[in-house]
Protein backbone atom coordinates (compact mmCIF):
# COMPACT_ATOMS: atom_id res chain seq x y z
CA UNK A 1 0.00 0.00 0.00
CA UNK A 2 1.34 3.42 -0.89
CA UNK A 3 0.82 5.90 1.55
CA UNK A 4 -1.72 8.48 0.66
CA UNK A 5 -1.66 12.43 1.38
CA UNK A 6 -4.65 13.27 3.19
CA UNK A 7 -7.11 14.79 0.33
CA UNK A 8 -10.16 16.19 -0.24
CA UNK A 9 -12.42 15.35 -3.54
CA UNK A 10 -15.44 16.65 -4.83
CA UNK A 11 -18.05 14.92 -7.63
CA UNK A 12 -21.50 17.10 -7.60
CA UNK A 13 -22.94 15.07 -4.38
CA UNK A 14 -19.98 13.03 -3.19
CA UNK A 15 -17.07 14.22 -1.21
CA UNK A 16 -14.68 12.46 -0.38
CA UNK A 17 -12.05 13.09 2.86
CA UNK A 18 -8.90 10.62 2.91
CA UNK A 19 -7.96 10.28 6.52
CA UNK A 20 -5.85 6.84 5.93
CA UNK A 21 -3.57 6.23 8.76
CA UNK A 22 0.10 6.98 8.00
CA UNK A 23 2.17 4.22 6.82
CA UNK A 24 4.43 3.99 9.72
CA UNK A 25 1.68 3.39 12.35
CA UNK A 26 0.50 -0.05 10.42
CA UNK A 27 4.38 -0.56 10.31
CA UNK A 28 5.00 -1.07 14.08
CA UNK A 29 1.01 -2.35 14.87
CA UNK A 30 2.00 -5.39 12.37
CA UNK A 31 5.62 -5.99 13.38
CA UNK A 32 4.03 -6.33 17.26
CA UNK A 33 1.61 -8.37 16.37
CA UNK A 34 4.08 -10.41 14.41
CA UNK A 35 6.43 -10.34 17.71
CA UNK A 36 3.85 -11.70 20.02
CA UNK A 37 4.04 -15.53 21.40
CA UNK A 38 0.86 -16.14 19.06
CA UNK A 39 1.60 -14.19 16.17
CA UNK A 40 -1.36 -12.04 15.24
CA UNK A 41 -2.69 -9.50 12.84
CA UNK A 42 -5.91 -6.96 13.02
CA UNK A 43 -8.14 -8.15 10.47
CA UNK A 44 -8.47 -4.74 9.18
CA UNK A 45 -5.63 -5.13 7.80
CA UNK A 46 -7.35 -7.74 5.08
CA UNK A 47 -8.89 -4.61 3.61
CA UNK A 48 -6.34 -2.99 0.58
CA UNK A 49 -8.60 -3.07 -2.70
CA UNK A 50 -7.93 -6.96 -3.41
CA UNK A 51 -8.83 -7.34 -0.23
CA UNK A 52 -12.30 -5.51 -0.29
CA UNK A 53 -12.57 -6.86 -4.07
CA UNK A 54 -12.27 -10.53 -2.37
CA UNK A 55 -14.70 -9.59 0.68
CA UNK A 56 -17.47 -8.81 -2.22
CA UNK A 57 -16.96 -11.82 -3.25
CA UNK A 58 -17.37 -13.58 0.14
CA UNK A 59 -20.96 -12.32 0.38
CA UNK A 60 -21.68 -13.99 -3.05
CA UNK A 61 -20.70 -17.53 -1.84
CA UNK A 62 -23.26 -19.76 -1.58
CA UNK A 63 -21.75 -20.96 2.03
CA UNK A 64 -21.78 -17.50 3.46
CA UNK A 65 -25.33 -16.44 4.59
CA UNK A 66 -24.80 -13.76 6.27
CA UNK A 67 -25.01 -10.92 3.79
CA UNK A 68 -28.01 -12.08 1.44
CA UNK A 69 -29.43 -13.21 5.08
CA UNK A 70 -29.43 -9.87 6.27
CA UNK A 71 -29.79 -8.00 2.84
CA UNK A 72 -33.22 -10.04 2.95
CA UNK A 73 -34.19 -8.82 6.59
CA UNK A 74 -33.26 -4.73 5.61
CA UNK A 75 -35.50 -5.15 2.47
CA UNK A 76 -38.42 -7.15 4.51
CA UNK A 77 -38.47 -4.43 7.65
CA UNK A 78 -37.09 -1.24 5.40
CA UNK A 79 -40.38 0.77 6.17
CA UNK A 80 -40.50 -0.14 10.18
CA UNK A 81 -36.31 0.45 10.10
CA UNK A 82 -37.07 3.88 8.89
CA UNK A 83 -39.70 4.49 11.35
CA UNK A 84 -37.53 4.12 14.01
CA UNK A 85 -34.50 5.95 12.36
CA UNK A 86 -36.89 9.14 11.40
CA UNK A 87 -36.30 10.86 8.39
CA UNK A 88 -33.99 13.75 7.75
CA UNK A 89 -31.32 11.67 9.72
CA UNK A 90 -27.43 11.52 9.03
CA UNK A 91 -26.93 7.75 8.52
CA UNK A 92 -22.97 7.13 9.13
CA UNK A 93 -22.20 3.61 8.27
CA UNK A 94 -18.53 2.23 9.69
CA UNK A 95 -17.10 -0.23 7.61
CA UNK A 96 -19.36 0.58 4.74
CA UNK A 97 -16.87 -1.68 2.16
CA UNK A 98 -19.41 -1.57 -0.82
CA UNK A 99 -22.37 0.22 0.46
CA UNK A 100 -24.51 -2.27 -1.20
CA UNK A 101 -26.93 -2.59 1.70
CA UNK A 102 -27.39 1.05 2.34
CA UNK A 103 -29.34 0.95 -0.60
CA UNK A 104 -31.80 -1.20 0.52
CA UNK A 105 -32.80 1.76 3.15
CA UNK A 106 -32.13 4.99 1.00
CA UNK A 107 -35.69 5.78 -0.10
CA UNK A 108 -37.57 4.26 2.83
CA UNK A 109 -35.24 6.72 5.44
CA UNK A 110 -34.59 9.53 3.37
CA UNK A 111 -31.52 10.68 4.95
CA UNK A 112 -30.27 14.26 4.82
CA UNK A 113 -26.76 12.72 4.16
CA UNK A 114 -24.66 9.85 4.10
CA UNK A 115 -21.32 9.05 5.72
CA UNK A 116 -19.84 6.06 4.48
CA UNK A 117 -16.24 5.25 6.72
CA UNK A 118 -13.82 2.98 5.59
CA UNK A 119 -10.35 1.92 5.85
CA UNK A 120 -10.10 0.85 1.94
CA UNK A 121 -9.33 3.97 0.43
CA UNK A 122 -9.81 2.97 -3.31
CA UNK A 123 -12.85 1.07 -2.90
CA UNK A 124 -14.52 3.41 -0.77
CA UNK A 125 -13.95 6.21 -3.15
CA UNK A 126 -15.23 4.58 -6.08
CA UNK A 127 -18.56 3.17 -4.00
CA UNK A 128 -18.90 6.32 -3.07
CA UNK A 129 -19.43 7.35 -6.40
CA UNK A 130 -21.49 5.04 -7.98
CA UNK A 131 -23.65 5.41 -5.05
CA UNK A 132 -24.15 9.06 -6.01
CA UNK A 133 -24.54 8.21 -9.30
CA UNK A 134 -27.62 6.55 -8.32
CA UNK A 135 -28.72 8.67 -5.68
CA UNK A 136 -28.15 11.99 -7.19
CA UNK A 137 -30.83 13.43 -4.42
CA UNK A 138 -28.40 12.44 -1.39
CA UNK A 139 -25.38 14.22 -0.21
CA UNK A 140 -22.57 11.68 0.58
CA UNK A 141 -19.59 12.13 2.84
CA UNK A 142 -17.03 9.33 2.47
CA UNK A 143 -14.49 9.58 4.98
CA UNK A 144 -11.87 6.70 4.77
CA UNK A 145 -10.26 6.25 8.04
CA UNK A 146 -9.67 3.63 10.75
CA UNK A 147 -12.82 4.16 13.00
CA UNK A 148 -11.53 3.01 15.90
CA UNK A 149 -8.97 5.85 15.84
CA UNK A 150 -11.85 7.90 15.46
CA UNK A 151 -13.48 9.08 19.17
CA UNK A 152 -15.61 11.79 17.82
CA UNK A 153 -17.48 12.00 14.52
CA UNK A 154 -15.54 13.18 11.55
CA UNK A 155 -15.99 16.97 11.39
CA UNK A 156 -18.00 18.88 8.57
CA UNK A 157 -21.03 16.67 8.90
CA UNK A 158 -24.80 17.97 8.54
CA UNK A 159 -27.00 18.74 11.34
CA UNK A 160 -29.39 16.34 11.82
CA UNK A 161 -30.02 13.38 14.02
CA UNK A 162 -27.04 10.61 14.25
CA UNK A 163 -28.18 7.71 13.38
CA UNK A 164 -25.04 4.81 12.92
CA UNK A 165 -25.67 2.19 10.30
CA UNK A 166 -23.00 -0.68 11.27
CA UNK A 167 -24.01 -4.13 9.62
CA UNK A 168 -22.60 -7.25 8.18
CA UNK A 169 -22.03 -8.10 11.41
CA UNK A 170 -18.69 -6.13 11.52
CA UNK A 171 -18.57 -5.72 15.14
CA UNK A 172 -18.13 -9.37 15.48
CA UNK A 173 -14.53 -9.27 14.25
CA UNK A 174 -13.83 -6.82 17.44
CA UNK A 175 -13.06 -9.02 20.53
CA UNK A 176 -16.17 -8.93 22.96
CA UNK A 177 -14.52 -5.79 24.94
CA UNK A 178 -13.00 -3.72 22.00
CA UNK A 179 -16.97 -4.17 20.95
CA UNK A 180 -18.19 -2.49 23.81
CA UNK A 181 -15.88 -0.01 23.57
CA UNK A 182 -16.52 0.53 20.10
CA UNK A 183 -20.37 1.02 21.09
CA UNK A 184 -19.76 2.86 24.27
CA UNK A 185 -17.97 5.22 21.36
CA UNK A 186 -20.78 5.15 19.14
CA UNK A 187 -23.41 6.38 21.64
CA UNK A 188 -21.28 9.36 21.93
CA UNK A 189 -21.17 9.58 18.16
CA UNK A 190 -25.17 9.61 18.26
CA UNK A 191 -25.93 11.80 21.60
CA UNK A 192 -28.89 11.58 23.46
CA UNK A 193 -31.20 11.83 20.46
CA UNK A 194 -29.76 9.33 18.14
CA UNK A 195 -29.90 5.54 17.10
CA UNK A 196 -27.93 2.61 15.97
CA UNK A 197 -29.06 0.11 13.67
CA UNK A 198 -26.59 -3.20 13.79
CA UNK A 199 -26.23 -6.19 12.19
CA UNK A 200 -25.13 -9.70 14.11
CA UNK A 201 -24.46 -12.68 12.98
CA UNK A 202 -26.03 -15.67 15.31
CA UNK A 203 -24.20 -18.54 17.36
CA UNK A 204 -25.25 -21.73 15.62
CA UNK A 205 -24.47 -24.89 14.58
CA UNK A 206 -21.04 -25.71 14.46
CA UNK A 207 -21.19 -27.18 10.71
CA UNK A 208 -23.02 -24.28 8.99
CA UNK A 209 -20.60 -21.78 10.65
CA UNK A 210 -17.69 -23.50 9.55
CA UNK A 211 -18.32 -24.10 6.01
CA UNK A 212 -19.21 -20.40 5.81
CA UNK A 213 -15.43 -19.84 6.55
CA UNK A 214 -14.24 -22.79 4.26
CA UNK A 215 -15.85 -22.37 1.47
CA UNK A 216 -15.69 -24.76 -1.41
CA UNK A 217 -14.39 -22.40 -3.95
CA UNK A 218 -11.51 -21.50 -1.82
CA UNK A 219 -12.39 -17.55 -1.71
CA UNK A 220 -11.90 -17.47 1.86
CA UNK A 221 -8.68 -19.27 1.86
CA UNK A 222 -7.40 -16.62 -0.69
CA UNK A 223 -8.76 -13.51 1.37
CA UNK A 224 -6.89 -15.10 4.10
CA UNK A 225 -3.51 -15.35 2.25
CA UNK A 226 -4.01 -11.92 0.45
CA UNK A 227 -3.31 -10.58 3.78
CA UNK A 228 0.24 -11.61 3.48
CA UNK A 229 0.40 -9.51 -0.20
CA UNK A 230 -0.83 -6.73 2.25
CA UNK A 231 1.65 -7.48 4.37
CA UNK A 232 4.75 -7.38 2.03
CA UNK A 233 3.86 -3.82 0.28
CA UNK A 234 3.72 -2.40 4.05
CA UNK A 235 6.78 -4.54 5.41
CA UNK A 236 8.89 -4.84 2.98
CA UNK A 237 8.82 -8.46 3.47
CA UNK A 238 8.73 -11.29 1.15
CA UNK A 239 6.09 -13.38 2.45
CA UNK A 240 5.10 -16.20 0.10
CA UNK A 241 1.48 -16.95 0.33
CA UNK A 242 1.64 -20.18 -1.00
CA UNK A 243 3.47 -21.25 1.94
CA UNK A 244 0.92 -20.80 4.69
CA UNK A 245 -2.52 -22.60 4.96
CA UNK A 246 -5.89 -21.42 5.27
CA UNK A 247 -7.03 -22.61 8.83
CA UNK A 248 -10.72 -21.08 9.80
CA UNK A 249 -12.87 -23.24 12.68
CA UNK A 250 -15.57 -22.41 15.01
CA UNK A 251 -15.16 -22.77 18.52
CA UNK A 252 -18.63 -22.72 20.22
CA UNK A 253 -17.36 -22.41 23.82
CA UNK A 254 -16.08 -19.04 22.90
CA UNK A 255 -18.90 -18.43 20.54
CA UNK A 256 -16.00 -17.64 17.25
CA UNK A 257 -14.87 -18.28 13.86
CA UNK A 258 -11.00 -18.27 14.42
CA UNK A 259 -9.21 -17.70 11.24
CA UNK A 260 -4.91 -18.50 10.94
CA UNK A 261 -2.65 -18.26 8.49
CA UNK A 262 -0.71 -21.93 8.53
CA UNK A 263 3.04 -22.01 8.12
CA UNK A 264 3.39 -24.91 5.83
CA UNK A 265 7.24 -25.33 6.84
CA UNK A 266 9.57 -24.18 8.90
CA UNK A 267 10.89 -20.68 7.01
CA UNK A 268 12.10 -17.21 7.23
CA UNK A 269 10.41 -14.53 6.36
CA UNK A 270 12.66 -11.28 5.68
CA UNK A 271 11.60 -7.51 5.76
CA UNK A 272 12.94 -4.16 5.56
CA UNK A 273 14.29 -4.00 8.84
CA UNK A 274 14.58 -7.72 10.05
CA UNK A 275 13.42 -11.23 10.09
CA UNK A 276 10.89 -13.71 11.44
CA UNK A 277 10.65 -17.01 11.87
CA UNK A 278 8.33 -19.53 11.69
CA UNK A 279 8.19 -23.05 12.99
CA UNK A 280 6.44 -25.80 11.20
CA UNK A 281 2.49 -25.81 11.73
CA UNK A 282 2.61 -22.40 13.30
CA UNK A 283 -0.02 -19.98 12.47
CA UNK A 284 -0.97 -16.07 12.32
CA UNK A 285 -4.22 -15.91 14.10
CA UNK A 286 -5.63 -13.62 11.30
CA UNK A 287 -9.10 -12.60 12.46
CA UNK A 288 -12.08 -13.44 15.32
CA UNK A 289 -15.22 -13.34 14.13
CA UNK A 290 -17.81 -13.60 17.22
CA UNK A 291 -21.65 -14.94 17.49
CA UNK A 292 -23.87 -13.81 19.73
CA UNK A 293 -27.55 -14.76 20.76
CA UNK A 294 -29.74 -11.93 21.32
CA UNK A 295 -29.41 -11.93 24.94
CA UNK A 296 -25.36 -12.16 24.69
CA UNK A 297 -26.40 -8.85 22.39
CA UNK A 298 -28.30 -6.83 24.10
CA UNK A 299 -25.82 -7.50 27.60
CA UNK A 300 -23.28 -5.93 25.70
CA UNK A 301 -25.28 -2.73 24.28
CA UNK A 302 -26.52 -2.45 27.69
CA UNK A 303 -22.50 -2.13 29.18
CA UNK A 304 -22.66 0.61 26.18
CA UNK A 305 -25.67 2.49 27.51
CA UNK A 306 -27.57 1.37 24.43
CA UNK A 307 -30.48 -0.33 25.46
CA UNK A 308 -33.05 -2.77 22.45
CA UNK A 309 -35.71 -0.86 20.65
CA UNK A 310 -36.70 -3.31 17.58
CA UNK A 311 -35.13 -6.82 16.57
CA UNK A 312 -35.68 -8.26 12.71
CA UNK A 313 -34.25 -11.83 11.95
CA UNK A 314 -34.86 -14.70 9.55
CA UNK A 315 -37.16 -17.69 10.33
CA UNK A 316 -33.97 -19.50 10.24
CA UNK A 317 -32.75 -17.49 13.21
CA UNK A 318 -29.15 -17.44 10.87
CA UNK A 319 -28.94 -13.29 11.57
CA UNK A 320 -29.96 -10.37 13.47
CA UNK A 321 -30.66 -6.67 12.86
CA UNK A 322 -31.22 -4.58 15.90
CA UNK A 323 -31.86 -1.10 16.50
CA UNK A 324 -30.54 0.52 19.63
CA UNK A 325 -31.13 3.59 21.43
CA UNK A 326 -29.39 5.35 24.29
CA UNK A 327 -31.03 3.77 27.75
CA UNK A 328 -33.66 6.30 29.13
CA UNK A 329 -34.34 8.02 25.72
CA UNK A 330 -37.42 8.45 24.17
CA UNK A 331 -39.13 6.36 22.06
CA UNK A 332 -39.13 7.54 17.94
CA UNK A 333 -42.64 8.30 18.80
CA UNK A 334 -42.58 9.38 22.37
N1 LIG B 1 -20.66 -3.10 5.68
C1 LIG B 1 -20.34 -4.01 4.57
C2 LIG B 1 -18.86 -4.44 4.55
C3 LIG B 1 -18.42 -5.33 5.70
S1 LIG B 1 -16.77 -5.89 5.51
C4 LIG B 1 -21.24 -5.20 4.65
O1 LIG B 1 -22.02 -5.30 5.59
O2 LIG B 1 -21.17 -6.05 3.77
C5 LIG B 1 -15.96 -4.93 6.74
C6 LIG B 1 -15.64 -3.55 6.24
O3 LIG B 1 -15.09 -2.80 7.30
C7 LIG B 1 -14.60 -3.52 5.10
O4 LIG B 1 -15.06 -2.73 4.06
C8 LIG B 1 -13.34 -2.97 5.76
O5 LIG B 1 -12.54 -2.23 4.87
C9 LIG B 1 -13.92 -2.13 6.87
N2 LIG B 1 -13.06 -2.02 8.05
C10 LIG B 1 -12.56 -3.03 8.80
N3 LIG B 1 -11.86 -2.54 9.84
C11 LIG B 1 -11.92 -1.18 9.74
C12 LIG B 1 -11.41 -0.11 10.52
N4 LIG B 1 -10.69 -0.34 11.63
N5 LIG B 1 -11.69 1.15 10.14
C13 LIG B 1 -12.42 1.41 9.02
N6 LIG B 1 -12.93 0.43 8.24
C14 LIG B 1 -12.68 -0.85 8.59
C1 LIG C 1 -16.47 -8.41 7.72
N1 LIG C 1 -16.66 -9.57 8.60
C2 LIG C 1 -17.88 -9.44 9.38
C3 LIG C 1 -16.53 -10.86 7.91
C4 LIG C 1 -16.86 -12.00 8.90
O1 LIG C 1 -17.68 -12.84 8.56
O2 LIG C 1 -16.30 -12.02 10.01
C5 LIG C 1 -15.17 -11.06 7.33
C6 LIG C 1 -14.93 -12.43 6.77
N2 LIG C 1 -13.93 -13.22 7.08
C7 LIG C 1 -14.04 -14.34 6.41
N3 LIG C 1 -15.14 -14.33 5.70
C8 LIG C 1 -15.72 -13.11 5.90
Amino acid sequence: MRPMKPARRHTANVTFDNQHPAHGDARQELLEGLASAQKTINPKYFYDRKGSELFDQITRLPEYYPTRTEMAILDGCRQEIAGYCGSGCVLIEPGSGSSEKVRLLLDAVLPAAYVPLDISASFLQQAALRLGEEFPWLPIHAVCADFAHHRDLPGGLPPGRRVVFYPGSTIGNLEPEAAQAFLRRLRHWIGDDGGLLVGVDLHKSTERLAAAYNDAAGVTAEFNRNLLHHLNRVLGADFDPQQFRHHAFYDPSRRRIEMHLVSARAQTVRHDRGAIRFASGESIHTENSYKYTHESFAALAAGAGLALRATWSDDAALFAVHYLAPEGSAPPDG
